[in-house]
């Protein structure tokens, strides 16, 4: 039976004012520790030469993508622990189906692997307000450990939109879009206060999409150390697919097109968490996303949507 957390109301209303906020210790141990093993397994075991797992290590940082997916333990957690249902209370959404995941992992020292100013919101093709980030730390995250960093407020009024820093070069600016350089002048004009998110092993930190976050970098000071945030993304009631031409590889995974505005399909995010049903993942053993690393051969994406390729 899959476990429960209640989340305190009071940090609820943070979330909702803030766009972001501090869930101290919502899992079990086992769940935590069980995790960090895997993790360790998974990196030492590419570092052999295993390619089970899509990691990627460069400028002292390391990603690892789709975890959940892969990983039997990852995906009893995703199921069985209160992942969904927080996610659920945090948004206020009915109903929360998986999306993907990614690991943050830093070992590096010095600027180059703090994370950049950014949003989520405008690197994904589904969107909407309820699409967190659910950021878990699997090592303490002091100060000197590159933390996460929030502005508080920045969500806005779900309007804005800066285009990711890490997208691939040579695309146009499309309408609604501003250019990643200008949200310090966004931060400024709104007056949003810096968040910096110091967290133990086993803290939660939920970010809204248009939250504009980043990271602290290690110091240069020569001692490593290693910091792991485990990010997972899930899909809440409003969400849709606003896919364009930024989101052509995540639209290639998809079996058919969708149109634009079109639910989430049930078949390909299967509910993980309803309010009424509780844990349906869990019971039915119906478990699955589409966002895979690997787009699908035949497809491309069109302002108007993602279209099959023509021959
Ligand atoms: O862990 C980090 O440094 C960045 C995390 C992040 O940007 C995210 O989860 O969206």
């Amino acid at each position: 039976m899959a476990e429960t957390f209640v989340v305190p109301q009071s940090l609820i209303d943070t979330y909702a004012r803030e766009g972001a906020v501090l869930i101290p210790q919502p899992f079990g141990a086992h769940w935590i520790d069980g995790m960090i093993e895997r993790v360790e397994r998974i990196v030492h075991d590419w570092e052999a030469g295993s390619q089970a797992f899509p990691v990627m290590r460069r400028n002292g940082a390391m990603g690892i993508q789709n975890v959940i997916l892969r990983d039997p333990f990852f995906r009893r957690w995703a199921t069985g622990s209160p992942v969904a249902s927080i996610v659920a209370q945090v948004t206020g959404s009915r109903r929360v189906r998986f999306y993907f995941d990614n690991f943050f992992i830093k070992e590096g020292r010095g600027e180059e692997n703090g994370t950049q100013l950014h949003h989520d919101v405008p690197a994904f093709g589904f969107q909407g307000t309820q699409l967190p980030s659910f950021w878990l730390a699997l090592t303490d995250v002091d100060m000197d450990n590159a933390p996460l960093v929030t502005y508080a407020g920045s969500q806005g009024d779900f309007r804005h939109r800066f285009r990711s820093p890490a997208q691939k070069p040579g695309l146009p600016l499309l309408p609604g879009y501003r250019e990643p350089r200008e949200i310090p002048d966004y931060l400024a004009e709104g007056g949003y206060e810096k968040r910096i998110h110091v967290a133990r092993k086993g803290d939660v930190i939920m970010v809204n999409p248009y939250t504009i976050h980043a990271s602290l970098h290690q110091p240069s000071d020569g001692q490593a150390r290693l910091r792991i945030g485990f990010s997972s993304r899930w899909l809440g009631d409003d969400v849709t697919w606003q896919g364009s031409l930024y989101h052509e590889v995540e639209a290639s995974t998809h079996p058919r097109p969708l149109a634009p505005g079109e639910a989430p399909p049930d078949d390909w995010f299967p509910v993980v968490w309803d309010r009424d049903l509780g844990p349906v993942a869990e019971r039915t053993g119906r478990f699955t996303t589409h966002v895979t690393l690997e787009p699908r051969k035949g497809y491309h994406t069109t302002l108007e949507g993602d279209r099959p390729r023509p021959a």
